[in-house]
Protein backbone atom coordinates (compact mmCIF):
# COMPACT_ATOMS: atom_id res chain seq x y z
CA UNK A 1 0.00 0.00 0.00
CA UNK A 2 1.36 3.20 -0.51
CA UNK A 3 1.66 6.25 1.49
CA UNK A 4 -1.42 8.26 2.00
CA UNK A 5 0.62 11.61 2.80
CA UNK A 6 1.55 12.56 -0.47
CA UNK A 7 -0.54 14.27 -3.30
CA UNK A 8 -0.34 11.10 -6.17
CA UNK A 9 -2.86 8.99 -3.57
CA UNK A 10 -5.37 11.92 -3.41
CA UNK A 11 -8.49 11.95 -5.53
CA UNK A 12 -7.69 13.94 -9.42
CA UNK A 13 -9.22 17.62 -8.77
CA UNK A 14 -11.91 18.74 -11.42
CA UNK A 15 -11.90 22.35 -12.43
CA UNK A 16 -14.58 23.36 -14.82
CA UNK A 17 -13.81 25.12 -18.10
CA UNK A 18 -17.01 25.88 -19.22
CA UNK A 19 -20.20 23.74 -19.80
CA UNK A 20 -20.02 20.59 -21.20
CA UNK A 21 -16.20 20.89 -20.13
CA UNK A 22 -13.98 19.96 -17.57
CA UNK A 23 -10.55 19.28 -16.76
CA UNK A 24 -9.16 16.14 -14.30
CA UNK A 25 -6.02 16.86 -13.08
CA UNK A 26 -3.79 13.51 -12.43
CA UNK A 27 -6.74 11.50 -13.46
CA UNK A 28 -4.71 9.03 -15.18
CA UNK A 29 -1.32 9.54 -13.36
CA UNK A 30 -1.01 6.40 -11.69
CA UNK A 31 -2.22 4.82 -15.39
CA UNK A 32 0.24 6.53 -17.49
CA UNK A 33 3.11 3.51 -17.68
CA UNK A 34 0.37 0.98 -18.75
CA UNK A 35 -1.46 3.85 -21.23
CA UNK A 36 2.37 4.23 -22.46
CA UNK A 37 2.78 0.26 -22.95
CA UNK A 38 -0.41 0.27 -25.05
CA UNK A 39 0.60 3.19 -27.09
CA UNK A 40 3.84 1.01 -28.13
CA UNK A 41 2.24 -2.03 -28.88
CA UNK A 42 -0.64 -0.20 -31.21
CA UNK A 43 2.57 1.93 -33.32
CA UNK A 44 3.91 -1.36 -33.53
CA UNK A 45 0.56 -2.62 -36.24
CA UNK A 46 -0.35 1.24 -37.09
CA UNK A 47 2.94 3.38 -37.39
CA UNK A 48 2.72 6.70 -36.10
CA UNK A 49 2.87 8.98 -39.48
CA UNK A 50 2.31 12.70 -40.27
CA UNK A 51 -0.47 13.45 -42.01
CA UNK A 52 -0.94 15.68 -44.88
CA UNK A 53 -3.51 18.27 -44.57
CA UNK A 54 -6.32 18.82 -47.42
CA UNK A 55 -3.91 22.16 -48.11
CA UNK A 56 -1.21 20.13 -49.01
CA UNK A 57 0.59 20.88 -45.05
CA UNK A 58 2.35 17.88 -43.54
CA UNK A 59 1.21 17.67 -40.25
CA UNK A 60 4.12 18.69 -37.28
CA UNK A 61 2.14 16.07 -35.11
CA UNK A 62 2.50 12.36 -35.66
CA UNK A 63 -1.09 10.13 -35.12
CA UNK A 64 -1.90 6.95 -34.93
CA UNK A 65 -5.13 5.13 -34.12
CA UNK A 66 -7.06 2.35 -32.14
CA UNK A 67 -10.66 1.22 -32.56
CA UNK A 68 -13.40 0.63 -35.07
CA UNK A 69 -12.36 3.68 -37.43
CA UNK A 70 -9.20 5.88 -37.41
CA UNK A 71 -8.78 9.79 -37.86
CA UNK A 72 -7.49 10.36 -40.91
CA UNK A 73 -6.45 13.45 -43.81
CA UNK A 74 -5.26 13.57 -46.90
CA UNK A 75 -5.32 15.93 -50.15
CA UNK A 76 -9.19 14.98 -50.21
CA UNK A 77 -9.77 15.72 -46.77
CA UNK A 78 -10.62 14.92 -43.67
CA UNK A 79 -12.72 10.95 -42.69
CA UNK A 80 -12.57 8.52 -40.31
CA UNK A 81 -11.81 5.30 -42.14
CA UNK A 82 -12.24 1.55 -40.91
CA UNK A 83 -8.88 0.95 -42.83
CA UNK A 84 -5.22 2.25 -41.68
CA UNK A 85 -4.21 3.60 -45.38
CA UNK A 86 -0.45 3.40 -44.15
CA UNK A 87 -0.56 -0.68 -43.82
CA UNK A 88 -3.96 -1.34 -45.28
CA UNK A 89 -5.17 -3.19 -42.32
CA UNK A 90 -7.86 -2.45 -40.13
CA UNK A 91 -7.08 -0.14 -36.90
CA UNK A 92 -5.65 -2.27 -33.80
CA UNK A 93 -9.02 -2.36 -31.29
CA UNK A 94 -9.05 0.06 -28.32
CA UNK A 95 -7.76 -1.83 -25.36
CA UNK A 96 -9.87 -2.49 -22.56
CA UNK A 97 -7.99 -0.45 -19.89
CA UNK A 98 -8.09 2.81 -22.44
CA UNK A 99 -11.90 2.21 -22.74
CA UNK A 100 -12.33 1.51 -18.95
CA UNK A 101 -10.29 4.70 -18.37
CA UNK A 102 -12.57 6.75 -21.23
CA UNK A 103 -15.50 5.86 -19.54
CA UNK A 104 -14.74 6.79 -15.94
CA UNK A 105 -13.49 9.91 -16.91
CA UNK A 106 -16.81 10.71 -19.12
CA UNK A 107 -18.58 10.30 -16.13
CA UNK A 108 -17.01 12.71 -13.87
CA UNK A 109 -17.80 14.91 -16.62
CA UNK A 110 -21.35 14.18 -16.25
CA UNK A 111 -21.59 11.68 -19.26
CA UNK A 112 -22.71 8.65 -18.43
CA UNK A 113 -22.39 5.24 -20.40
CA UNK A 114 -19.46 6.48 -22.73
CA UNK A 115 -18.59 3.76 -25.23
CA UNK A 116 -16.01 5.28 -27.83
CA UNK A 117 -15.77 4.82 -31.62
CA UNK A 118 -12.19 5.58 -31.98
CA UNK A 119 -9.12 7.03 -30.56
CA UNK A 120 -6.89 9.32 -31.91
CA UNK A 121 -3.39 8.85 -30.50
CA UNK A 122 -1.01 12.07 -31.06
CA UNK A 123 3.09 12.25 -30.98
CA UNK A 124 4.60 15.19 -30.30
CA UNK A 125 8.35 16.49 -30.29
CA UNK A 126 9.65 19.28 -29.57
CA UNK A 127 8.17 22.17 -31.65
CA UNK A 128 5.13 20.39 -32.67
CA UNK A 129 1.81 22.21 -32.37
CA UNK A 130 -1.74 22.26 -33.62
CA UNK A 131 -3.65 25.25 -34.61
CA UNK A 132 -6.72 26.03 -33.19
CA UNK A 133 -9.97 24.14 -34.22
CA UNK A 134 -12.73 22.39 -33.66
CA UNK A 135 -13.41 18.62 -33.93
CA UNK A 136 -15.91 18.38 -35.97
CA UNK A 137 -15.21 15.42 -38.19
CA UNK A 138 -17.80 13.32 -35.23
CA UNK A 139 -21.55 12.62 -36.30
CA UNK A 140 -22.31 11.98 -32.95
CA UNK A 141 -22.30 16.12 -31.83
CA UNK A 142 -22.86 15.37 -28.08
CA UNK A 143 -21.21 13.02 -26.57
CA UNK A 144 -17.83 14.24 -25.16
CA UNK A 145 -14.16 13.90 -26.43
CA UNK A 146 -12.22 12.67 -23.39
CA UNK A 147 -8.67 13.91 -24.54
CA UNK A 148 -5.63 11.83 -22.14
CA UNK A 149 -2.09 14.08 -21.90
CA UNK A 150 1.08 11.54 -21.46
CA UNK A 151 4.44 12.33 -20.82
CA UNK A 152 6.11 15.86 -21.51
CA UNK A 153 3.61 18.80 -20.54
CA UNK A 154 1.68 21.01 -23.10
CA UNK A 155 0.12 24.66 -23.47
CA UNK A 156 -3.38 23.58 -24.29
CA UNK A 157 -5.52 26.71 -25.86
CA UNK A 158 -8.61 27.14 -25.19
CA UNK A 159 -10.91 29.37 -27.06
CA UNK A 160 -14.47 30.01 -27.42
CA UNK A 161 -17.08 28.88 -29.66
CA UNK A 162 -15.76 31.29 -32.26
CA UNK A 163 -12.85 31.40 -33.61
CA UNK A 164 -11.50 35.42 -33.17
CA UNK A 165 -12.38 34.92 -29.24
CA UNK A 166 -10.26 35.16 -26.22
CA UNK A 167 -7.84 31.98 -25.81
CA UNK A 168 -7.25 30.81 -22.58
CA UNK A 169 -3.34 29.14 -22.09
CA UNK A 170 -4.26 25.62 -19.61
CA UNK A 171 -1.09 23.89 -18.42
CA UNK A 172 -1.44 19.75 -19.53
CA UNK A 173 0.54 17.49 -17.25
CA UNK A 174 1.04 13.49 -17.62
CA UNK A 175 -2.22 12.42 -16.40
CA UNK A 176 -4.26 14.95 -17.05
CA UNK A 177 -7.63 14.55 -18.78
CA UNK A 178 -9.94 16.93 -20.23
CA UNK A 179 -13.67 15.79 -20.54
CA UNK A 180 -15.06 17.81 -23.77
CA UNK A 181 -19.04 17.38 -24.60
CA UNK A 182 -22.56 18.67 -24.67
CA UNK A 183 -22.73 22.58 -25.04
CA UNK A 184 -19.05 22.72 -24.90
CA UNK A 185 -18.38 19.68 -27.96
CA UNK A 186 -17.55 22.99 -30.41
CA UNK A 187 -14.91 25.30 -28.85
CA UNK A 188 -12.10 25.78 -30.82
CA UNK A 189 -9.03 24.65 -29.17
CA UNK A 190 -5.16 23.87 -30.24
CA UNK A 191 -1.42 22.79 -28.48
CA UNK A 192 1.15 25.30 -28.54
CA UNK A 193 4.43 24.24 -29.87
CA UNK A 194 6.19 21.33 -26.88
CA UNK A 195 9.08 22.81 -25.49
CA UNK A 196 12.28 20.67 -25.90
CA UNK A 197 12.54 18.59 -22.40
CA UNK A 198 13.07 14.91 -20.95
CA UNK A 199 10.08 12.32 -19.48
CA UNK A 200 10.96 10.03 -17.75
CA UNK A 201 8.00 7.79 -19.27
CA UNK A 202 8.04 8.90 -22.69
CA UNK A 203 12.02 10.62 -23.47
CA UNK A 204 11.19 13.42 -25.25
CA UNK A 205 7.45 13.21 -26.28
CA UNK A 206 4.20 14.10 -25.62
CA UNK A 207 1.72 11.35 -26.28
CA UNK A 208 -1.95 12.66 -26.09
CA UNK A 209 -5.09 10.10 -26.66
CA UNK A 210 -8.10 11.51 -28.11
CA UNK A 211 -11.44 9.46 -27.59
CA UNK A 212 -14.42 10.38 -29.82
CA UNK A 213 -17.57 8.72 -30.69
CA UNK A 214 -17.91 8.92 -34.33
CA UNK A 215 -21.36 7.38 -34.98
C1 LIG B 1 -3.92 17.28 -27.91
N1 LIG B 1 -6.18 17.55 -28.46
O1 LIG B 1 -4.20 17.49 -26.73
C2 LIG B 1 -4.90 17.61 -28.97
N2 LIG B 1 -9.62 17.85 -29.19
O2 LIG B 1 -2.85 16.80 -28.26
C3 LIG B 1 -7.27 17.89 -29.13
O3 LIG B 1 -7.25 18.29 -30.28
C4 LIG B 1 -8.54 17.79 -28.45
O4 LIG B 1 -7.53 17.61 -26.32
C5 LIG B 1 -10.83 17.82 -28.62
C6 LIG B 1 -10.98 17.72 -27.26
C7 LIG B 1 -9.87 17.63 -26.48
C8 LIG B 1 -8.62 17.68 -27.06
FE1 LIG C 1 -9.17 18.57 -31.18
Amino acid sequence: MTALFDSSSLPSSLEWLEGGAVLLRGFATSEAEMLIGEVERIAQAAPFRHLVTPGGYTMSVAMTNCGRVGWVSDRTGYRYDPVDPATGAPWPAIPTAFLDLAARAAAQGGFEGYNPDACLINRYLAGAKLGLHQDRDEKDAWAPIVSVSLGLPAVFLWGGKRRSGPVRRLRLENGDVAVWGGPGRFVYHGIAPLKDGQHPLTGASRINLTFRKVF
